[in-house]
């Protein structure tokens, strides 16, 4: 399996050395830049799970832009409920992600396969406990992660994840940030555990179980009034081969709440050339070419 994916929870580490994350050196961007080879700020997609679309600076409430991942002038976000697929897909800069689609799934009753035909819940999850969303905590207002989606029909008794199905990226290494909570619900910890993964696309069912977890343990108090990695959030670093999906699957963790629920999902996406610049590499080019053909 072509899978390379890294938890970064702490205390959950699961790093492959192979990929570890390498600054890129100033000199190095310099001679870059030099070279009209600087590379472009980094895009990424937003997904926000549930029915209530973000607005004003509440769209800034997520892990992405928390970490600085995400600039705070890219907060538009793609708000997805219960139809799926959705195969229109903006950027976080408002721009069309083109060719980029999003499916979602649940499993059944203990089960290990996300099934795509299975509904979603994309309504009820609308974070009505008032400890969760009051005003100043992560979830206030139209905060993305404060609704979600769930496996539809599924109740606090019946341990069924939800998924979702990315395709149509580019390929490259993408670091994912994931958020899911019961925030109708004000028990003092809803853990979640994540999983994600890449393979091929597929229109029927997905086992997550082979793939890298961390946890988000969605303890109340200290995990409603910031963003902190392996309390309410989890990021993992994944690599997608030229045609792979990309998935994301939640599973409730505590014996009160077995649902998996995701609420928001970022993909901050590989940094490419801009066009301008991809212009300066052919007119760079071009002279070399011109001699080698005359040599001809
Ligand atoms: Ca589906
Ligand atoms: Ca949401």
């Amino acid at each position: 399996m072509s899978l390379t994916v890294v938890a970064r929870v702490d205390g959950l580490m699961n790093r492959d050395p192979s990929v570890k994350r390498r600054p890129v050196r100033p000199v190095v961007l310099a001679g870059l830049a030099m070279l009209g080879l600087a590379p472009a700020v980094e895009a990424a997609i937003l997904f926000d799970f549930g029915p209530t679309a973000t607005t004003g600076t509440d769209a800034l409430l997520s892990p992405g832009h928390a970490t600085g991942a995400v600039p705070g002038g890219e907060a538009t976000w793609n708000t997805i409920g219960a139809t799926n697929p959705v195969t229109t897909i903006v950027n976080a800069d408002g721009t069309s992600a083109t060719g980029v689609a999003i499916d979602l799934g649940a499993s059944a009753t203990n089960g290990t396969t996300i099934n795509f035909a299975s509904a979603i819940n994309g309504g009820s999850l609308t974070g009505s406990s008032p400890t969760n969303t009051a005003d100043g905590t992560i979830y206030q207002g139209t905060a993305p992660g404060r609704d979600g989606i769930f496996g539809n029909g599924a109740s606090n008794t019946t341990d069924v994840k939800v998924g979702a199905q990315i395709t149509g990226l580019a390929a490259g290494t993408y670091t994912v940030y994931v958020t899911g909570r019961n925030t109708n619900n004000g028990a003092a910890s809803v853990p979640e555990t994540f999983y994600v993964g890449v393979a091929a696309p597929t229109t029927g069912t997905y086992d997550f179980t082979a793939d890298a977890s961390a946890a988000a343990t969605n303890p109340l108090n200290a995990g409603l009034v910031a963003f902190e990695e392996g309390v309410n959030y989890a990021s993992f670093d994944v690599t997608v081969a030229d045609g792979q999906a990309l998935y994301v699957v939640a599973d409730g963790t505590a014996g009160a709440e077995p649902r998996g629920f995701l609420n928001t999902i970022e993909l901050v996406t590989p940094a490419v050339p801009e066009p301008a610049t991809a212009g300066l590499l052919v007119f760079a080019a071009a002279p070399l070419l011109g001699r080698r053909n005359r040599r001809r």
